[in-house]
Parts: C-alpha cells; sequence; structure tokens
C-alpha cells in the first residue's frame, strides 16, 4: 500500500466508526501539517547514550499497514471537550498522541504549543485557565517530564487552577525497550503529584481513557478547582483501535458549583446588616464580569470595606470601598467574612520572624469571623498550604463564594431597613475619604526618587501604565512585592489581573504570562507583565515559546539584580548574629557578571529592550517594544530598578 492510501484510509477510519456521543461533534480535520517521516523512510539513528531506548530488530510488520491509533480516539476526546492547546515537551512515551494530535486531528483543537521545560508547559497552562476559565492540556515525558511539571503543578493546586496534565507510560514490563523505557517508567506515576492534584488515573483501555478523560475535565472545573492527571500507557496510544464500533465518549455533564447552605448564608446576611464595622476580605472569587458585578454590589449595599488580596482580580481597584492598602481596618472590624482566602490565619494575625517568630491577631477580641469558599471542601494532608488553624470561626460555610453571592445579597437586600440605610451611607463616605488619602500618600510615595537611577519600582510602573493605559489591556503577572498597579491603576474588568502563582514557586512568572496572553490573544487584548530578573532565571526558554507561537505580551524584567526577598532575610539573620552585612551578597545578588536580558530575549527570537538605567528613556523604549508587540511578538523591556 502507497504511503498517501494508508494516510487516507487511517484518517478515515475514525470517521466512519459509529461512536456516539461528542465523538459525532469530533470530525477528524484533514491532516495540514506534513506528515513525519515513517519508520520505513528512517535512517538508522547511531546508537546513542546508553539510556536510549533504540530498536534493535527490525519491526515485525511494515508498520504502514496500520489504519487507525488509540492515539485518534483520544484526540477524539479532547476535541469533544473543546481543549484548544496541549502544551509539551516532545518525548516518545507520548509519540502515539503526538503523532495524532498532528496527522489525525490536524493539530488543532488541540493545538500543540512546543516548550522547552515541563514547568513552563503547566504554568502557560495555569496562566491561560485564569484568563479563559477553561483547563487547557499538557503531557509529559514519563516519570522524568512529570517530575519537571511538578512544582507547577503545585503552584496550580494552591491558586485553585484547572490543569489537564498528561504522561506517557508504559505499563507492561514485557512490552518495554531496554533503556529509557525502563528507566522512565513506573508502576504508579501518578504517585509523586497526588497530594497536589484534585485526582488521577492510569486508563487500560480506550473506553477507560474516555471515561477518565471526561471526569478529569468535569472534577477539575468543579469548584474548588485543582490541576487532574492522567498517565497514558503508549501501547495505548500507539496501537490500532481494536473494538471501533464499541467506543463512546461520555458527555460532558453540565456542572453546577456548590452554593452554600440557604440557612448558614442567611445567617450570614444577619450579621452583616447588623454589624457596624462589616469588613470583607477576598481572594479567590470573582471568574467572571458577573462575579464582579456581584461583588460590587454586596459592598455597595452595606458600604462596608473590601480588602482584595489580590489572588483574582475581585474588586475594582479605584472603588471607593475598596480598602485594600489600609489592613489596619481589620482591628476595627466586628464582623469580618473571608470569601475563598486559602490561608486565613495570615489574613489575621500580623508574624514576625526577623527577631524571634512571634505573632498576634489583627482583629480585635469579640469580633466575630465567618469564611465562605471552598478551602474546606478540598485540602489534603502533607502540604501545608492550608495555613495555620484559625481560633474563633463563628461560622465556616462551605460552598463556592462566586456562586452563592447573589443569594447572600438578595437576603441583605431583604433586612436593610431605611435607618440602617442611611448608616450605611455614612459609614461608606467615611470609608471613601479614608481610601482617597490612601491614594493621595501613594501617588505621593510613588513621587520618591522619580528621576533616580537605578530606576524606583513606582516610576517603572507608571511609565507602563501611561503607555498601555487608553488600550484593552490585561495585567497578568507581577513580582512579589509589587503593588503599584493594585494601588494606581484602574483595575476594573476581570482580566485587568489574573493573580500570582498560588504556591510562591519562583519560575511562575514568565511562561504563566506567555499562557494568559494566548488566551487574551483571541480577544484582541493587550497583555502586559512585570517579572523579576530571579524568576525569570528559572525559565528563560519560555520566550522561545512565546516568539514561536507569536504570542504577543509585553514583558518587563524588573531588574534589581538579585533574588532580593532573600536578600533581605539573610540581612536581617546576619543583624539577628550580630556579624554584619558585609558578607550578604553571597548566593543572593545576580551580578557578576550582569545578566543582559535583551540580548537573551533577541536571542530567543523575541524583541529586546535594555537594559534601561536612566528613567527617560523608559518610555521610547516602551514605545518601540509595543510596536513590536502590536505587531503580534512578544516583548521584553530590561529595566535596572533598585530594590523597592
Ligand atoms: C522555586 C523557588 N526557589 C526559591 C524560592 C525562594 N525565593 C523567594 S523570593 C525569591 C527571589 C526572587 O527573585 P526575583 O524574582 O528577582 O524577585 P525579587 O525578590 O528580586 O523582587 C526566591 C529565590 C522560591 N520561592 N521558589
Ligand atoms: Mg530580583
Amino acid at each position: 500500500m502507497s504511503k498517501s492510501k494508508t494516510d487516507v484510509g487511517r484518517r478515515n477510519f475514525l470517521k466512519c466508526a459509529t461512536f456516539a456521543g461528542a465523538a459525532a461533534l469530533a470530525t477528524p480535520a484533514a491532516a495540514k501539517v506534513s506528515a513525519p517521516e515513517t519508520r520505513a523512510s528512517m535512517k538508522a539513528a547511531p546508537p546513542g547514550p546508553q539510556l536510549a531506548a533504540v530498536e534493535t530488530m527490525p519491526p515485525v510488520k511494515d508498520p504502514v499497514s496500520q489504519q487507525t491509533s488509540g492515539g485518534d480516539f483520544m484526540v477524539d476526546v479532547m476535541k469533544s471537550l473543546d481543549i484548544e492547546y496541549l502544551s509539551m515537551n516532545c518525548a516518545s512515551s507520548f509519540r502515539g498522541l503526538h503523532e495524532a494530535v498532528l496527522n489525525h486531528g490536524g493539530n488543532k483543537k488541540p493545538e500543540i504549543l512546543t516548550c522547552p521545560h515541563e514547568e513552563i508547559a503547566v504554568h502557560m497552562a495555569q496562566g491561560y485557565a485564569k484568563i479563559e476559565n477553561k483547563p487547557m492540556a499538557m503531557i509529559c515525558h514519563g516519570v522524568v517530564g512529570l517530575q519537571h511539571a511538578t512544582m507547577a503543578m503545585y503552584n496550580a493546586w494552591c491558586d485553585r487552577v484547572p490543569v489537564i496534565v498528561m504522561g506517557g507510560n508504559i505499563i507492561e514490563a514485557n512490552k518495554r525497550g531496554p533503556g529509557a523505557e525502563w528507566v522512565h517508567a513506573a508502576i504508579d506515576p501518578g504517585a509523586i503529584v497526588r497530594d497536589f492534584v484534585k485526582w488521577d488515573d492510569q486508563p487500560t483501555s480506550l473506553q477507560h481513557f474516555a471515561e477518565s478523560a471526561v471526569r478529569a475535565y468535569k472534577v477539575a472545573m468543579t469548584p474548588p478547582m485543582a490541576p487532574v492527571m492522567l498517565s497514558l500507557d503508549a501501547e495505548l496510544q500507539e496501537n490500532p483501535i481494536a473494538d471501533a464500533e464499541s467506543l463512546r465518549i461520555p458527555k460532558l455533564s453540565r456542572f453546577n458549583p456548590p452554593q452554600g447552605d440557604a440557612g448558614a448564608l442567611t445567617e450570614l446576611a444577619r450579621m452583616l446588616v447588623a454589624a457596624e464595622n462589616p469588613v470583607i476580605i477576598v481572594d479567590r472569587v470573582v471568574r467572571s464580569p458577573q462575579g464582579l458585578a456581584n461583588m460590587v454590589e454586596l459592598a455597595e449595599t452595606l458600604q462596608c470595606a473590601v480588602l482584595d488580596n489580590g489572588g483574582r482580580m475581585n474588586f475594582p481597584s479605584r472603588h471607593p470601598l475598596n480598602q485594600s492598602y489600609r489592613r489596619g481596618i481589620i482591628g476595627q472590624a466586628d464582623v469580618i467574612v473571608a470569601m475563598e482566602v486559602n490561608e486565613l490565619w495570615g489574613s489575621l494575625n500580623a508574624f514576625s520572624d526577623r527577631i524571634v517568630r512571634t505573632s498576634r491577631p489583627s482583629y480585635r477580641k469579640g469580633a466575630k469571623i465567618v469564611t465562605l469558599g471552598g478551602r474546606d471542601l478540598l485540602l489534603k494532608s502533607n502540604y501545608q498550604d492550608f495555613g495555620r488553624y484559625q481560633d474563633n470561626v463563628e461560622l465556616a460555610i462551605a460552598g463556592d463564594a462566586e456562586t452563592s453571592l447573589p443569594f447572600l445579597i438578595e437576603q441583605v437586600k431583604k433586612l436593610i431597613d431605611p435607618a440602617r440605610k442611611s448608616a450605611y451611607e455614612a459609614r461608606g463616605k467615611k470609608l471613601a475619604a479614608a481610601r482617597t488619602a490612601m491614594v493621595e500618600q501613594a501617588k505621593s510615595d510613588a513621587t520618591i526618587g522619580w528621576d533616580a537611577s537605578p530606576i524606583t519600582v513606582a516610576r517603572m510602573c507608571a511609565e507602563v501604565y501611561a503607555q498601555i493605559k487608553d488600550e484593552d489591556w490585561s495585567l497578568v503577572g507581577t513580582t512579589i512585592r509589587l503593588s503599584w498597579p493594585q494601588k494606581l491603576w484602574d483595575q476594573k474588568k476581570t482580566y485587568h489581573w489574573n493573580g500570582g502563582s498560588g504556591g510562591a514557586g519562583i519560575g511562575y512568572n514568565l511562561p504563566a504570562s506567555i499562557g494568559a496572553a494566548l488566551a487574551n490573544k483571541k480577544h484582541g487584548r493587550l497583555t502586559v507583565a512585570f517579572g523579576g530578573d530571579g524568576d525569570f532565571m528559572f525559565v528563560p526558554s519560555a520566550l522561545w515559546t512565546a516568539a514561536h507561537h507569536k504570542i504577543p505580551l509585553l514583558y518587563v524584567i524588573q531588574n534589581n539584580r538579585a533574588y532580593h526577598q532573600e536578600y533581605m532575610y539573610l540581612q536581617a539573620m546576619a543583624a539577628r548574629h550580630g556579624r554584619g552585612i558585609s558578607n550578604t551578597e553571597v548566593g543572593i545578588t545576580i551580578t557578576n557578571p550582569n545578566v543582559d536580558y535583551a540580548t537573551v530575549a533577541r536571542g530567543f527570537g523575541v524583541h529586546g529592550e535594555g537594559p534601561i538605567t536612566d528613567p527617560n528613556d523608559l518610555a521610547p523604549a516602551l514605545k518601540r517594544a509595543l510596536a513590536a508587540v502590536k505587531s503580534g511578538q512578544p516583548a521584553l523591556v530590561d529595566v535596572v530598578t533598585d530594590p523597592r
């Protein structure tokens, strides 16, 4: 059989098969990518390193006689779930699926994103999901690829983000080739990530795969959301489909996030309405424009303070009730409601580790504390991302906060009488005035050292905002201590901010920003992110992925030439031990040599500007970079900043 005939035969096979359910939607797209060489036409590779798996015998049968592969069916399942992208670093353990995505699926839904590191692939999916509100998939190579993926999966877990992680494996020992196929196989690959995924499975048949993939999607997307993991047997991907007629892709059910108990929400409404100074703390509440509008409606109805911890874009930054940078207000509250706050204790207590580790409550004695969210519905034992147990919680309502808002608002409105309304108005006015004072102070603080070199972080942020504020912008990353955009930018849409890493694992910012930019691209938004130099150094090759896939993004490096957060800790340690701080640059600064990030960027095919040391050079550099971004390219601007 000639190659072309075989291709047609094979690619039409599934079209003709009588799959029920969603398979009917998944008509294989015409293969537009060039087909890889068949094994027969390949030249034998010279013996490689001892771990490479090499065939030492000719294939028993001519492989071109195979007309279907399990991978084709797996692609149909992914199409039925409308999965847009599959990020990966290529590998033999999923060569069957990889080939099927290209030649059966036409490299569309999912489209492959080539990533130089599995951590990049997962973080891209994390950033994407927080803009697009749905998961994309990543796949990694056996145990080694999964080992690289783990920290990013942990970040996504802590950040409550759905990511569909898949990994290749060869289950049957008698089928594994010598070398890599043994050292990269495991009997239970999911074991390494089971503490920070919501669910995992290793399907042993194609029908099992279909059911588990649809279940994985549903489980990941049902709040509290989290990553899931599927281990895919290589044989299952590569072998012909034996029983096409019996295969079925299950329908993805509509799923409803859990609303908190009506009685408990009514009780909360009563507490809020009766309170003198209620405070609402929000972290990962808002996913949709309606959710944002509901948050505003609740706060305005009560004229109460909102503290946004910034895990998502929960509340407009310029709203008069936004008191996020007035944390002292917790001490005045008689009712505190924490919504989707993963680590409550950290929000309600002041902590210092500089001399000895000490803490004290920030809330006043007798304050009623209520939680609303999914924290108690999803936690595991080993990793301690849930934080210290918070004493004095009066009522813990298990349920999705965004979903619970409409009912809570309704109950609050029912209870408010005219006398209360006027008291609320007075309260709101006071809060607005205090907020204006905070903003004026921030504006004045921002001018300190305005013309200094290295450039102040406040000036850097102001210059960037001046360039983007009239665009449909989306800020998708900042360094840990960079609060100027939250204080001074006009953030009012869900995509004006998408939160941080979740697990504070460094190496998140660049690839997650690229993933978010990918999601923003089809909406025509201008994506901008700031990232630390230390963060960048973990995953610089993510820039190549952005260039290769033409993902427009303005990435500004806040280059303080140090792992500065750790610098401060080390200096505090040396001071505490009375040994002076002269030695504390070792292991902390990123100098000698200084990294030329713009040149690094250009090396990866990305527009590069900098290093910028004179603040007056910033605006022209940003303009040039933005011109590149608007032409559809990523651009990097290296800004040498002071440490603040
Ligand atoms: C994977 C990982 N390694 C190390 C750390 C410890 N750490 C916390 S902040 C930080 C410095 C990050 O440097 P940079 O991105 O330049 O930000 P800066 O502190 O300079 O503002 C490091 C190394 C971490 N959080 N995660
Ligand atoms: Mg730094």
